[in-house]
Formats: C-alpha cells, structure tokens, sequence
C-alpha cells in the first residue's frame, strides 16, 4: 500500500501534509476545489468533496489509502456543515467503496467530544463518547459513526483523528495542552497508515506537550516529539472553558443563533 489520497490537500492542514507525507515514502495525490500554487508538483484532482464524479476521477488514479482532511473546519451554519461535513464524508466512504479503498484516515476533532470535562485526575482516553459542542463537532461525530458503520459492514480500516489545535505554533493558553505540531500531525497520519492490524480507533491528535491531558495511548504507534512548552511563545492567561476539551467552542458565543446572526453581518 502506497498510494494515498489527501483530501482538502489545498488547505492548512493538506499543506502541513503535502509538505512532509511524502518523506515518508508514501506516493501522494491530492484533491480539493482550489488548485495548488503553480510550483507544487503534486498530482491533483480538482473537485468539490460533495461531487461523486470528481471524487471518482480522483479514486481512479490508483489509491490505496484516503486521508479525508476536507471540510468546513471550524463553527458556521448548518447548511454549510450539512453540505461538506456531513454529505462531504459521506461521499468519501461511498467512492472510496466503489473502489475497493478500505483504510480512512479521517480528520475528525476535539470537538466531536467538546463538552467533555477535563477528569480530576488522569489523562482523557480519547475512546470518550462524543460530546459535541457545536454543530461542527456533530458533524465529526458523525464522521466517527459513519467509519464505525464502514467497518462493521464492508470491512474498511478507519483511524478517528481528534485533532487538537494543529497550527505552526501554539497561540493561546489552551494550546499548551492542545497544539499538535505540524510535524507530529504528519508523524500521526503515518502511524495510521502504517498501522498492521488496524481497524476502527479513535486517537487524540495532540504533541506530547508537558500540559497534555488528552491520552496518547491507543493501538497505534503515534510518538510525537514536539512539546508546546518549548515553542517560546506568549500566550494570553488561562480561561475558565480551558477545563473542557473543545474550550472557547463550548461558550455562548457559539451557539446556533449566534453564529447565524454573525453569518448574516458578514
Ligand atoms: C478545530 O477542530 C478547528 O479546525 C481549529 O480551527 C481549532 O479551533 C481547533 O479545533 C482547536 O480546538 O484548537
């Protein structure tokens, strides 16, 4: 198995991969709806996530293995969520069905178990049940089920991402405990690639920061390197919503009404 597809491959995350994945020695083809920069040699499939033709001419190129990374990546209104996350998602598992593509790296999210508390005392196994704090974090619950449901009935291998706060740098206090590296997203993304017996696990996608509280133990060899602490950056003071996995996500300020009347001002 060598050939991999990367959805959203134009994104930030996809650019964090399509920068580093092929060191690894896998063979990379990309697809999203926006081109790369002209300089980027990587083969590439221009499409919209939700366009079962488009994703079939990408498949048809000889994959082995799909990292679904595309989607809206963040807190908007439901039918935005509903067309790309929940359609889009869909649309991946069935093309990669049709041709005989098993294993799913999907880019799932802290917040499909936003609401969850931080414990007294532990670390969080990243197998808690999904606890949305937003209609984004519903939408990769949903993701999570749908790979349960490929698995169970067509005998796909699914790797759950829950990604943490993958940026360059950490840039706030929950970050601390949050940031995944770039570098140790991609070390991630190899692991479950990689992974000989895989075939449904959730992991968190966190960096083996001092202040983690998201366990990193799981059936996949994931070892991450980097450490947020050492970043050198100023953060801003910690906030009470710091105890909950998804953080500032869990405030009023992203509720189903206000995110839709922040829509309507843009
Ligand atoms: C996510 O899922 C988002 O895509 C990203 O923008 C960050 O907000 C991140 O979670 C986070 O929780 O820090």
């Amino acid at each position: 198995m060598t050939s991999v597809l990367i959805t959203g491959a134009s994104g930030s995350l996809g650019t964090m991969l399509r920068e580093r994945l092929g060191e690894f020695g896998w063979t990379l083809h990309g697809f999203d709806r926006s081109p790369l920069p002209d300089a980027d040699p990587l083969p590439m499939t221009i499409g919209d996530v939700t366009d079962p033709v488009a994703l079939d001419t990408a498949f048809g190129s000889g994959i082995d293995a799909v990292v679904h990374l595309a989607g809206q990546p963040t807190e908007t209104v439901w039918q935005t969520i509903r067309d790309i996350n929940i359609d889009g998602t869909y649309q991946v598992f069935e093309a990669a069905r049709r041709h005989g593509v098993q294993r799913v790296v999907y880019a799932s999210s802290n917040h499909a178990a936003g609401f969850t508390r931080r414990p007294d005392d532990g670390e969080l196994g990243a197998t808690t049940e999904p606890r949305p704090d937003t209609l984004y974090g519903v939408s990769k619950a949903f993701g999570e089920a749908l790979g349960r449901y490929y698995v169970d009935r067509y005998h796909f291998q699914v790797a759950n991402l829950r990604i943490g706060s993958c940026h360059p740098q950490p840039y706030d206090h929950r970050g601390l405990a949050t940031w995944l590296s770039p570098a140790d997203f991609t070390r991630l993304v190899d692991a479950c690639l990689r992974a000989p017996d895989l075939s449904y696990e959730t992991v968190w996608g966190v960096s083996a920061n001092g202040e983690r509280w998201w366990s990193l133990d799981s059936a996949i060899d994931y070892r991450p390197e980097d450490d947020a602490s050492r970043q050198r950056v100023d953060v801003p003071g910690a906030l009470p919503s710091d105890d909950l996995v998804g953080g500032e996500f869990t405030t009023s300020a992203f509720g189903i009404d206000e995110v839709r009347a922040n829509d309507r001002d843009r």
